[in-house]
């Protein structure tokens, strides 16, 4: 190749970066396909995939059960719209709340228009249900939180880039320390407009911060005494990534909404679902809620199928037996090594902790080395790695991750 001619990864970033708004900064790496826990990028180059389309892809890319039954609905019927019934929807909300113990499903589309729903619904289930004077109600959100990208949810971040110049913001949320019973028993005794309490079972954006052992549970006992909705945003963590099905199954908690998303369509088609049971669902009334596209029978197929693979791969137990493994190896890779400091998470939800300034670049620069070593990860937070592969991954193909992580990571000892 001559100097002057351009790689197809260039040229499909350079054209990414002309038409495109530059609201990401992806890694260099442009790919055209995937298989189980494998990527390929348009050079041919294959790589494993420690991302999973942040948690979307537990049951690994292109899985043909899933594919199938997208394809199968999709020369069928797409769409209708709520206007009309169709005859899938019924089926599937029958199966998820079956599957996740609740009454009732609502079905939307990405995780943030979930997180919208569940805000609305406990609202609406404050001034209906417990009786607060309309418009007052307040629901208790935690510091560093990520639940997405709508203007109400930015309001309640504290990530500045997120949420600078989107203003004016959304009032109604009371922020307190994450992982802090007593802070949360002091928002919920001082105030008795308090609704709701907004959770993440582990902190995921912020760098996989996992809460302390019955933090989940004095969290709901507290809810429950205060007579206040434990909302669980197990967008990330929920469907087997954790080592559970529901990252709060560890502490055998049951949220009173739970907020799913990602995982939920195994990464073929946005689908997301609010699920409550009928004292708090019954709330929502013809024109209260809805969309365009929630409920639409792709994505209704597609849920099916993507829960039934979780099912039936034991997608759980693999997280669990294998997560365990990867925090073993890294973590008596770190009593020898100067830069990595710690490892962290749950199930195959991890993250390595980078001997570096949260400004520095090591993160990234290894990332890039992870990559021209065969593996894709990106850093969270400047000097975190979050570490998430789909949950379909072998034993042997993880201890072969492990030694890429390890010798990439020899390769920045200070
Ligand atoms: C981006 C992280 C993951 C979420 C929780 C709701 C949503 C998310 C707990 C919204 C979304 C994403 C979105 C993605 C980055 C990403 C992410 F880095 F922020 F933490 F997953 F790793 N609740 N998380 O984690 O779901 O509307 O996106 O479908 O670039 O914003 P969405």
């Amino acid at each position: 190749m001559s100097v002057t001619q351009t790689t197809k990864s260039q040229d499909a970033i350079a054209v990414e970066d002309k038409y495109g708004a530059h609201n990401y900064h992806p890694l260099p790496v442009v790919l055209n396909r995937g298989e189980g826990v494998f990527v390929w990028d348009v050079e041919g180059k294959k790589y494993y995939d420690f991302l999973s389309a942040y948690s979307a892809v537990n049951q690994g890319h292109c899985h043909p059960k899933i594919v199938n039954a997208m394809n199968e609905q999709a020369q069928t019927l797409t769409l209708t719209s709520r206007a009309f019934h169709n005859d899938v929807l019924g089926k599937y909300e029958k199966y998820a709340a079956e599957y996740f113990s609740f009454d009732k499903v609502l079905p939307m589309n990405t995780g943030a228009e979930a997180v919208e729903t569940a805000l609305k619904l406990c609202r609406k289930w404050a001034y209906e249900v417990k009786g607060i004077k309309e418009n007052e109600a307040e629901i208790v959100v935690c510091e560093n939180n990520f639940h997405g990208r709508t203007t109400t949810i930015i309001s309640f971040s504290n990530d500045p880039v997120a949420r600078k110049n989107f203003g004016p913001y959304t009032d109604g949320f009371v922020k307190i320390e994450y992982n802090n019973l007593d802070a949360l028993k002091q928002a919920l005794e001082s105030n008795k407009n308090i609704a709701g309490f907004l959770v993440e079972p582990i902190q995921g954006e912020a760098g996989v911060y996992v809460p302390s052992e019955g933090y989940l549970a004095g969290a709901k006992a507290l809810c429950e005494e205060y007579n206040v909705l434990f909302i669980a945003d197990e967008v990330q963590t929920g469907i087997a990534r954790t080592g559970n099905l529901l990252a709060v199954d560890h502490e055998n908690v049951k949220p009173d909404i739970l907020i799913l998303g990602k995982a939920l369509s195994g990464g073929a088609y946005p689908v997301s679902a609010v699920l409550a049971n009928d004292p708090i669902m019954s709330v929502i009334r013809p024109g209260t809620h809805g969309s365009t596209f929630g409920g639409n029978p792709v994505a209704a197929a597609v849920a099916m199928a993507a829960l039934e693979v979780v099912k039936e791969e034991s997608l759980a137990d693999n997280a669990e037996k294998l997560g365990a493994i990867f925090r073993n190896e890294i973590n008596a890779f770190i009593e020898t090594s100067n830069i990595a400091t710690l490892v962290r998470g749950r199930g195959l939800l991890n993250a390595i902790v980078i001997n570096d300034v949260e400004e520095s670049d090591t993160a990234w620069n290894i990332c890039l080395r992870l990559r021209d070593n065969g593996l894709l990860a990106k850093p969270t937070h400047g000097n975190i790695i979050r570490f998430a592969p789909p949950l379909v991954m072998t034993e042997a193909q993880l201890r072969d991750c492990v030694s890429i992580i390890i010798n990439t990571l020899k390769e920045f000892e200070k």
